[in-house]
């Protein structure tokens, strides 16, 4: 259905679902009706749909806030879920995985094959001494291994640590620690732009004595895919996979465990410098990620290939990667590699290959091929598309109605999709070929989810701006913190009693809508990715140069936000530092120490910061430096000077 677009008020632009595709959906208006009606019953008859060893008879403990207990006296276990039922339902055949590595080879795994190889992996995780209860750190590109090895580790009942590969050894020992991992699975190395990018090396470091820490005492074994074919160090510890699974056996019966069985553990950055171990457990999560994922995407797993471009190391992998996809039965495109790589077509190229139908990816990705032009996704026949998802992050209006027009053709529906770590799936979202979408809104909660939005003393607004929380318990909510029930309280509870606050401002408009505007802490959304300000601080104080750095999120046309530092320098390194490269050294030191994502855009070293008079940084004076913006009211700072000091010694 072409649309006249409104370039003045494109957010003023309204798409309905066309009759066929409401025809067809998934998805039917009675969602709500049945979730407004019983709610406790919707979800209950969302988890009915999974295989239960023990049928639950409880749906929701919520006697202990904020520790909720979903389907709590059922068993069941995740990965028989995602596998072996598929093949005794006749659809051992159906590809699993179509996976594509960046230089160009590809696999294509049935579900009878992938579980086969789960059980393989199963068995040689027992052999290296995983049981249920331990945890097991992954730290692997995005290979098959990498899903087969989430899948093994939930099959066993223990909980994993997906690691992104794009971590630093530090940040790796760090959640290696947390948890006390029993046991790392890495890969010699994986394809990054046209070349290996090693990763072993990382693990090896990790584990030895850093700083001021002895070496890693929790981790017995190190099992190692090779991908990259680089040349690796070998340790004792050290295991092939290849040559384990070559002499593990195929046969693996699944436990069941219970419904509140640690699934997982995935690190998010907080408001302060250490990162959150934000614990997952399996019946609920497994409930919602699998619905949303039906639900959201219209899945026909007969017929769709849906493509999520997201890494396992983040959430959007473990929910719309691993977890929801495979317990849908889908048939699903993995890439390895960067969308640039060798070319800029890429992921069009890959579209096209396989049929995608189904594309869900980040705005940042988008905005970044709008820059490059439409004429390179035009050189590919994108016409399998149905359906496109956008996760990560605001889309703006602009991006949106370009991706419904250059690669939706002006035909598919777009799902804007909010949700974080600690929500374990999507909890606001358009349901396509029922709601009638607008661009840059992520429009309504899913059925069975509560929203409100609030002010600052917890009030209830009819429209207007406030602080986005859910009001009920939901069944893929965070379980906790790992090994930190306080914080889990403080971060997310504390704020509005029984309502658990996301840490998001948001608008709700006339018609009811749900308009997100961002973080409203300490925490950056970068390409999608959440980083804190903190982390980057102590990260650059780490730094023998520096005496006091401030960090920001400025506004970015690509990438959302980007990260901004404010050093001062140490008087008795000034000399040193002025003879070096300052902010190239101090960029490659936060690379080196968090990741290269965290690698800051912009290092303005200065004489001074901005502080209140009980010595809060101002950060709001900082964002207006960094945006190029005239500096605002400097009333409260201490020493009001300050902003004329820093304006005059900025050096980029
Ligand atoms: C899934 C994921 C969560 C934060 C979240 C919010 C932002 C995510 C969004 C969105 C606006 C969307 N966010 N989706 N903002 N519209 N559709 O991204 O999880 O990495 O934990 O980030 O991302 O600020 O609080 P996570």
């Amino acid at each position: 259905m072409e649309q006249q677009v409104d370039q003045a008020q494109p957010e003023k632009q309204v798409f309905p679902p066309s009759p066929e595709f409401r025809d067809a959906a998934v998805a039917r208006p009675e969602l709500y009706e049945a979730a407004a009606t019983d709610r406790l019953e919707f979800w209950a008859d969302q988890a009915r749909s999974l295989h239960w060893h023990t049928p639950f008879t409880q749906t929701l403990d919520w006697s202990d806030p904020p520790f909720a207990r979903w389907f709590d006296d059922g068993e069941l276990n995740v990965a028989y879920n995602c596998l072996d039922r598929h093949v005794e339902e006749g659809n051992g055949d159906r590809v699993a995985l179509l996976w594509e590595g960046e230089p160009g080879d590809s696999r294509a795994i049935t579900y009878a094959e992938l579980t086969s190889e789960v059980k393989k992996a199963a068995n040689v995780l027992t052999d290296l001494g995983i049981e249920a209860g331990d945890r097991v750190a992954i730290y692997l590109p995005m290979i098959p291994e990498a899903i087969v090895s989430m899948l093994a580790v939930a099959r066993l009942g223990a909980a994993h640590s997906v690691v992104f590969g794009g971590f630093s050894a530090d940040s790796l020992r760090a959640r290696i620690d947390d948890a006390g991992a029993k046991l790392v699975i890495t890969a010699d190395g994986g394809w990054r732009k046209g070349k290996v990018s090693p990763l072993k090396p990382a693990v090896d470091a990790s584990l030895e004595p850093r700083g001021d820490l002895p070496a890693q005492d929790t981790v017995t074994n190190v099992l190692v895919v090779r991908r990259g074919e680089n040349e690796v160090d070998w340790n004792d510890r050290d295991v092939w996979w290849h040559e384990a699974m070559a002499d593990a056996s195929p046969e693996h019966e699944a436990q069941p465990f219970p419904a509140e069985n640690p699934l997982f553990i995935l690190y998010t950055s907080g408001t302060t410098g250490k990162p959150k171990g934000i614990l997952h457990t399996s019946g609920g999560y497994l409930t919602q990620v699998a619905s949303t994922h039906r639900n959201v995407f219209d899945l026909h797993p007969e017929s769709d290939v849906y493509w999520c471009t997201a890494d396992v190391g983040w959430i959007t992998g473990h929910s719309y990667v691993t977890y929801g996809p495979l317990a849908n039965g889908a048939t699903q495109v993995i890439y390895e590699g960067t969308p640039d790589a060798p070319h800029s077509g890429r992921w069009w190229e890959i579209i096209q290959k396989y049929g995608v139908t189904i594309l869900y990816t980040a705005p940042t990705a988008i905005r970044s091929f709008m820059k490059l032009g439409r004429q390179i996704p035009e050189q590919f026949d994108l016409s399998s598309l149905r359906l496109l998802g956008s996760v990560g992050e605001p889309i703006n209006p602009e991006a949106w109605l370009w991706y419904r027009h250059v690669i939706g053709a002006d035909r598919t529906p777009i799902v804007d999709t909010w949700w974080q770590t600690e929500t374990g799936a999507i909890m606001i979202s358009a349901l396509p070929g029922v709601t009638d979408a607008k661009p840059g809104s992520a429009q309504v909660p899913i059925p069975g989810i509560t929203i409100d939005v609030v002010d600052d003393a917890g009030t209830s607004l009819d429209h207007g701006d406030g602080l986005l929380v859910v009001s009920e318990p939901w069944p893929s909510m965070l379980r906790g913190i790992w090994g930190d029930p306080d914080r889990y309280r403080e971060t997310y509870w504390e704020k509005f009693g029984d309502r658990y606050f996301a840490g998001d401002g948001a608008r709700l408009d006339e018609d009811g809508d749900v308009w997100l505007l961002g973080r409203v802490d300490d925490v950056m959304n970068v390409s999608g990715h959440r980083l804190s300000t903190a982390e980057i601080e102590s990260a650059l104080v780490a730094h023998h140069f520096t005496a006091e750095a401030a960090v920001v999120g400025a506004s970015d046309e690509t990438t959302g936000q980007a990260v901004v530092a404010f050093v001062i320098i140490k008087q008795s390194q000034l000399a040193d530092a002025e003879a070096s490269d300052i902010a190239a050294e101090l960029r490659s030191h936060v690379a080196k120490q968090i990741g290269p994502i965290a690698r800051p855009r912009d290092i303005y070293v200065v004489a001074e910061l901005p502080k209140t008079r009980s010595g809060k940084i101002m950060r709001r004076l900082l964002r207006d430096v960094a945006e190029g913006r005239e500096i605002g009211d400097t009333t409260t700072l201490a020493d009001t000077q300050v902003m004329r000091i820093i304006g005059d010694k900025v050096v980029r």
